[in-house]
C-alpha cells in the first residue's frame, strides 16, 4: 500500500492523478495546511521541507521491508514510472523531454504562478504592485511557453501523455481564470490539451465537481488570523526555524 500525504493544493494533486492513472492502490492522509497540520514533528521526519505531497511506499522498487519515503512532487512523479514503467519512456528522447518537461514545472510554472496566485488570492492589503505584476506577468510567459509548445504537439512532449502533462495539468488548472488580463482563449493549443487531460477519467477522480468550483474561484480571499499564521505567518516561520 501506498500513503499518499496529500493536501488540497495542485502538487498533491499530481501525484494523485499519476496513482489514478496507474492503478496503484493507495490512501489519502489528509493535511489542512490553516490549521497548523504540516507544523509537526512527525511530518518534518517525513519531509524536511515540511510540505505536501509525501509518498511513502511499503513495497519499494528492488523489494526490501524498509518503506521509501518520497517528497517533491517531480521525485514522486519519477518514483511511480520507475515502478510501473508508465508514462516515462525509456526512449532516451522521449525521457528526456519529459524530465526537462518536468523539470521546467518544477522550478518556473509551479513558483511563478504560485505567488501570482498568493499576490491574487491571499496577499493582505496593501499589496505591492510591481511584485504583483512581476509575477502575474511572468506566469503568463509561462503560459505562452507551453502554448506554443503544444500548437503541434497532442501532449507535452508529442504524442505519449506523460508525467509532464500530469506535472503542469494542475497548475493550469488553479490559475487558468485566476490572474491573467490575456482571455483564456489567446492560448488555443493550452486549452484544447487541457480540455483532453480534464476529460480523462483518472483526473476526474482526482477533482470533484465540488473543488472544481472552489479552484476557479478569482477573487481575492482574506485568511483567517488563525489560518494564516499555519499557512504564511508568524507560526510558520517560528517552527521552521526552531531546531
Ligand atoms: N516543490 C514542491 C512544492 C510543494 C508545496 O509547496 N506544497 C504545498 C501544497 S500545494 C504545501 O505543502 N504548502 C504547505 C506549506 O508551505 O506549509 C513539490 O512540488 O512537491
Amino acid at each position: 500500500m501506498i500513503d499518499l500525504h496529500f493536501t488540497t493544493g495542485p502538487n498533491a494533486r499530481k501525484v494523485a492523478i499519476m496513482l489514478e492513472e496507474v492503478g496503484l492502490p493507495y490512501r489519502v492522509i489528509n493535511y489542512d495546511i490553516g490549521k497548523g497540520d504540516l507544523l509537526t514533528e512527525d511530518f518534518r521526519a517525513l519531509n524536511p521541507n515540511g510540505r505536501v505531497p509525501v509518498l511513502v511506499d511499503d513495497d519499494p522498487i528492488g523489494g526490501g521491508d524498509t518503506p521509501v519515503t518520497v517528497w517533491e512532487s517531480a521525485a514522486c512523479l519519477q518514483y511511480l514510472a520507475d515502478k510501473t514503467g508508465r508514462y516515462l519512456s525509456t526512449d532516451t528522447h522521449k525521457r528526456y523531454a519529459t524530465l526537462q518537461w518536468l523539470a521546467w514545472q518544477i522550478a518556473s510554472l509551479g513558483p511563478y504562478h504560485g505567488q501570482a496566485h498568493h499576490f491574487t488570492r491571499y496577499a493582505p492589503e496593501p499589496i505591492d504592485p510591481y511584485a504583483a505584476q512581476r509575477f502575474r506577468l511572468e506566469a503568463e510567459r509561462l503560459m505562452y511557453v507551453l502554448d506554443r509548445q503544444l500548437r503541434d504537439r497532442e501532449f507535452i512532449i508529442g504524442e505519449d501523455y506523460t508525467i509532464a502533462d500530469m506535472a503542469c495539468w494542475p497548475w493550469i488548472n488553479l490559475t487558468w481564470n485566476a490572474q491573467f488580463d490575456r482571455p483564456r482563449e489567446s492560448f488555443i493549443n493550452l486549452e484544447r490539451w487541457f480540455q483532453q487531460i480534464k476529460a480523462r477519467p483518472a483526473v476526474g477522480r482526482v477533482y470533484t465537481e465540488k473543488l472544481d468550483e472552489w479552484m476557479y474561484r478569482a477573487d481575492h480571499v482574506r485568511i483567517p488570523p488563525e489560518r494564516w499564521t499555519n499557512g504564511f505567518g508568524d507560526n510558520f516561520h517560528a517552527f521552521h526555524r526552531k531546531d
